[in-house]
């Protein structure tokens, strides 16, 4: 079997997703995300100009040799651009060579080790009382695993927070809007939101939160502290994880499991953070580590750690990366929990996929392959349309983190 075409689909239904098509001289084909949101274009390009033509003529079945040809190959190694890119090849690869097994992907990663894949929803409002509406809706929607994100009192916006609820997309502008942030209104505020859904809902639900990188370890310390009482299933981002040993300085002071990764691209990136148990979920995606490949190398190390897998999976991985993620899921042994923002009615017709929810849990399909493919009739409808993430000051107007 040779590879016979790598196409590279850009669309927008709604917001913009990047997917590489590779196609075979036996007529099957294979896709994987390649979308890095606000920087789309520059994947887009790595492909088209640098990776595409190295893959033609090529045997698809020699997914790790492959990995290895565009790791080692591209010299200047890692980064989101670059992992990206060998992620969207190697997801397709996989694609294919299940497609040829004539098995969903999740038999040739070991089989299934559970029945499904819990998923987390994302609820978010304006204010408390909002929010806890919002849980509500996801308690009835049978989430056993619901993020809770509030607006923050004097704040005028802040992360998580969007006009559609279901529907959380934050590259929201041409080009970046700015938000205002401050760590005291937050440190406030974030215990009563989880002291009044700890009231309202009791312990039957796991609850999660996301700290989008906005602390310093001590803050995050502090913060893990005071949410103990409220037995969170994770603290996310709680700081910005290129010093891991950041975390050390939490792990000293807190019990609330921490979560990190959906921004890293390799091993690398958290190899102290697993090896010094300072994390207890690695977030790193099929999308942004270097695919199935690479992020099975990442959930083995981690699992020799008692780290547990917590993917990602925003609006912005695109659903050829859920459905990757999902059969990763079901079949890696330290599996923690996947994220879940549902992607559009647009969207999902655009990647019509076998995926389906049912009581808290998705499941991947029985499919041949990942289970997801791409319509590029309707994806030609939607043309790219530039859009950042937002940036975020302090409100002396000093930068921080969004
Ligand atoms: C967030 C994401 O889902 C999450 O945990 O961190 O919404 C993140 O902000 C976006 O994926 C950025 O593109
Ligand atoms: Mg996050």
């Amino acid at each position: 079997m040779k590879i016979t075409d790598a196409k590279v689909i850009v669309t927008c239904p709604g917001r913009n997703f990047v997917t590489l098509k590779i196609t075979t001289d036996e007529g099957l084909y294979g896709i994987g995300d390649a979308t890095l949101n606000g920087r789309e274009l520059s994947v887009v390009s790595y492909l088209e100009d640098h990776i595409a033509p190295c893959l033609i003529g090529r045997d698809p079945h020699q997914i790790e040799d492959i990995w290895q040809y565009f790791y080692r190959g591209a010299y200047w190694r890692t980064g989101p651009v670059t992992m990206a890119a060998i992620a969207a090849v190697d997801t397709a690869l996989w694609d294919i060579k299940a497609k040829v097994a004539n098995m969903p992907l999740y038999q040739l990663l070991g089989g299934k080790s559970r029945n499904g894949v819990m998923v987390y929803g994302h609820a978010n409002g304006r204010d408390i009382e909002e929010t806890v509406d919002e849980v509500s809706k996801y308690v009835d929607l049978g989430y056993k695993a619901i993020r809770a994100q509030s607006g923050i009192p004097g704040l005028a916006s802040t992360y998580g927070v969007s006009k559609d609820k279901m529907f959380y997309e934050p590259a929201d502008a041409d080009m970046p809007s700015e938000n205002v942030w401050s760590t005291t209104k937050y440190l406030d505020h974030a215990p009563k939101l989880f002291e009044t859904l700890r009231e309202k809902f009791g312990f039957d639900y796991h609850l999660l939160h996301d700290v989008h990188h906005r602390l310093t370890p001590i803050e995050a310390a502090r913060l893990g502290k005071s949410l103990e009482p409220y037995r969170l299933f994770w603290m996310e981002d709680a700081v910005p994880a290129e010093n891991q040993e950041n975390f050390r300085l939490i792990r000293q002071h807190t019990t609330t499991p921490l979560a990190v990764g959906e921004i890293f691209n390799t091993i690398w990136d958290c190899r102290t953070l697993i090896q010094e148990q300072l994390i207890d979920y690695i977030r790193t995606t099929v999308v942004h580590a270097g695919g199935i490949t690479h992020l099975r190398r990442i959930l083995d190390f981690a699992s020799i750690y008692n780290v547990r897998s917590g993917c990602h999976g925003a609006t912005d991985l695109s659903p050829a990366c859920m459905g990757a993620s999902l059969h990763l899921g079901l079949a890696a042994p330290n599996f923690g929990i996947q994220e879940y923002m549902r992607h559009t009615p647009e969207t999902d017709e655009v990647f019509p996929h076998a995926y389906s929810f049912k009581d808290g849990y998705l499941h991947p399909g029985e499919t041949p392959g990942h289970g997801v493919d791409i319509n590029e009739d309707l994806a030609a409808k939607y043309p790219y349309s530039r859009a950042y993430l937002p940036v975020n000051r302090l409100e002396d107007g000093t930068m921080w983190n969004w």
